[in-house]
C-alpha cells in the first residue's frame, strides 16, 4: 500500500474544515490530517428526513477533501443517537450503570443505521483508503463494512472511556458490540485504562488472548489495540488566549468578580464531568474556610447538551437548584458566591476566561480525555499562570500529573484542594504549569492524527515490515 493513501473518516458529526475559531481541536487536527492527503469525512448532516439513511447525500468539497453526509429518519435519531448511543452507551461506558437504560428496540436501530451508514459509505470508499471511524456512535460500523466486502485498512478510535468487562457484561449484547470492535485492524483508546478494560473483556469474556506488541487475539483474529492520548492545537488556543476579544472576556469576568478571585469550570452540563460535586467541593470551601466567603467566586460555563434525554433534564434541574440553595446561603447584598452560563462562548471568549482564572476546576467522575484541562493549560500566561485542579477519573490525569489531583467523590479533599490552589505561591505555579504547557504543546491534536495515522498504515504488519521512508 502507498504510504499516502487516501484518509476516510467516519464520525457522527462531520467538520467544520475551516477553523473561524469555533471548531475544537479534534475538528482541526482531522481537517489537517485530510486536507495533507487528501480525503473524505463521512457522517451525519445533523437533519432528518423521511428517507432518513436513504437520502441522497449532500457532498461539500473543498481542495482535495470531500465532505459527505446524509440524513436520519426521526425514529433512526430516537433509536441511535438518543437512545442507544446516549441512554446505554454513553452511561454505561462512563460507569454509570445506575443511569443506562437498555432496549432491544434501540439496540437493534443503533445497529441498523451502523448498517446503514456501513452501506452507503461503500459508494465512496476504495480499498486503498485508510479508513477511519470514531467514537461509541459506530461500534459496528467495520464490521457491517467488511460483511459487505471492503478489504482496506480500517482503524476506530473511541473517544469516551471503556468500562470495565465486569461493568460492560451488563449491556444486552455485549459481546456482540465488543466482538464487532475486533472487525477493525487497529483499536486506539484514551488510556492505559481503557484499553486494557478492553484486553481483559476479549480474555475473559470472550476467551482471547493477550500478544505482545499491543496484540490482541480472539479465534483467529488478531488485532492492534494501543493508546493515543488525544490532544489540542495549543498554538492556537494561545493565540486565541491573546485575542482582543478574549481580552475584553477576561476583563469582563474581573470586573464581574471584583476583589473576589475567579474559579472556573467549563463542561457541557453532563452527568459525567461532576459538576454536582465540584459545586458540593466549592460550598465545603465556604463552609471549612469561611475567611473565603465574600473573597472567591465560581463561574460554571455550562452549554446545555442532549436536553432531549431524560437523565439531562434531571441534571439541569438538580444543578440550578443546587446552585440557589449554594447562593441563597451564603450570597451578600454585594456579592454572590456562584455564577452560571448555559448559553455557549466562543472559543475566543473562553480562551479569556481560562486566562483570567485564578482557579480551573476540572473535576468529571470519568472522562475520556477532557480537552478542558489541556486549553485551560494552553491559555495560561507565564508571568501569573492560574491552577488546575484535576479529577483522577479524567484521562488528562495521565499526562498532567502537576495540577492538584483529586478525588471529585471526596467533598473535602476537594475544598482543601481548592484552598491549596487559592493560596499556591507564584513560583510553584509557575513550575506546575510549565511543566503541564511542555505536554500540552508536544502532544497536539495534529500529532494525535499523525500517530494514529501511521500506526493504522503499520497495523498487522510484522516487525520490521515497515516500509523505509
Ligand atoms: C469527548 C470526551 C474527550 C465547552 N463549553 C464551551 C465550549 N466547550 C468545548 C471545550 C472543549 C469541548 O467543548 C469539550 O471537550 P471535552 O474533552 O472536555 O469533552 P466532551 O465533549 O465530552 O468530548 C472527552 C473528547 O471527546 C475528545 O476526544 O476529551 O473525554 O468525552 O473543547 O472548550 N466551546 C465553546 N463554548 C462553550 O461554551 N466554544
Amino acid at each position: 500500500m502507498s504510504k499516502e493513501a487516501r484518509l476516510v473518516v467516519v464520525s457522527n458529526r462531520v467538520g467544520p474544515l475551516s477553523d473561524e475559531g469555533k471548531a475544537g481541536g479534534l475538528a482541526v487536527g482531522l481537517a489537517d490530517a485530510l486536507r495533507r492527503r487528501g480525503g473524505l469525512w463521512f457522517g451525519w448532516s445533523g437533519e432528518t428526513s423521511e428517507a432518513g439513511t436513504d437520502s441522497q447525500a449532500k457532498t461539500e468539497t473543498e481542495g482535495e477533501v470531500k465532505l459527505v453526509t446524509i440524513d436520519m429518519t426521526e425514529d433512526q435519531v430516537a433509536g441511535f443517537y438518543l437512545g442507544y448511543a446516549n441512554r446505554s452507551l454513553w452511561p454505561l461506558l462512563h460507569y454509570r450503570l445506575d443511569l443506562a437504560r437498555f432496549e432491544r428496540e434501540t439496540d437493534r436501530t443503533y445497529r441498523a443505521v451502523n448498517r446503514e451508514f456501513a452501506r452507503r459509505l461503500m459508494e465512496f470508499v476504495s480499498e486503498d483508503d485508510l479508513v477511519w471511524v470514531h467514537d461509541y456512535h459506530f461500534f459496528y460500523l467495520g464490521e457491517e463494512l467488511r460483511r459487505l466486502g471492503f478489504k482496506g485498512r480500517l482503524g476506530f478510535f473511541l473517544h469516551i472511556p471503556f468500562s470495565p468487562p465486569e461493568m460492560l457484561a451488563a449491556l444486552p449484547g455485549a459481546n456482540d458490540l465488543v466482538g464487532a470492535m475486533l472487525a477493525y485492524d487497529l483499536v486506539g483508546f484514551q488510556t492505559m485504562t481503557d484499553r486494557r478494560n478492553f484486553a481483559n473483556y476479549c480474555k475473559h469474556e470472550l476467551h482471547g488472548q493477550k500478544q505482545p506488541n499491543d496484540r490482541v487475539r480472539v479465534g483467529d483474529r488478531v488485532i492492534e489495540a494501543k493508546v493515543f492520548p488525544i490532544g489540542i492545537d495549543a498554538e492556537s488556543f494561545a493565540e486565541f488566549a491573546a485575542s482582543e476579544e478574549a481580552e475584553e472576556h477576561a476583563a469582563m469576568l474581573r470586573s464581574n468578580v471584583g476583589r473576589s478571585l475567579p474559579i472556573v469550570g467549563v463542561d457541557r452540563l453532563d452527568y459525567s464531568k461532576g459538576i454536582i460535586e465540584r459545586l458540593l467541593g466549592f460550598e465545603r470551601l465556604l463552609e471549612n474556610y469561611p475567611e473565603r466567603v465574600g473573597t472567591v467566586q465560581f463561574l460554571q460555563v455550562a452549554p446545555l447538551s442532549r436536553s432531549e434525554v431524560e437523565e439531562y433534564v434531571d441534571l439541569r434541574g438538580e444543578f440550578e437548584g443546587l446552585v440557589g440553595r449554594i447562593n441563597g446561603r451564603f450570597a451578600a447584598l454585594d456579592w454572590t458566591p456562584v455564577h452560571i452560563m448555559t448559553t455557549g462562548l466562543t472559543r475566543r471568549a473562553l480562551a479569556g476566561i481560562y486566562r483570567a482564572a485564578r482557579v480551573c476546576m476540572v473535576t468529571p467522575l470519568r472522562d475520556g480525555m477532557n480537552l478542558v484541562a489541556k486549553e485551560f493549560v494552553a491559555a495560561q500566561d507565564e508571568a501569573d499562570p492560574g491552577v488546575l485542579i484535576l479529577s483522577r477519573f479524567a484521562g488528562a490525569r495521565s499526562e498532567l500529573g502537576e495540577a492538584l489531583i483529586v478525588n471529585p467523590f471526596a467533598t473535602d479533599e476537594m475544598a482543601a484542594a481548592l484552598e491549596r490552589a487559592l493560596t499556591m505561591p507564584l513560583e510553584e505555579r509557575q513550575r506546575r504549569w510549565r511543566a503541564m504547557r511542555d505536554k500540552v504543546f508536544a502532544n497536539t491534536a495534529a500529532e494525535w492524527c499523525r500517530k494514529f495515522i501511521e500506526a493504522l498504515e503499520d497495523a498487522g504488519r510484522e516487525d520490521g515490515d515497515r516500509p523505509a521512508d
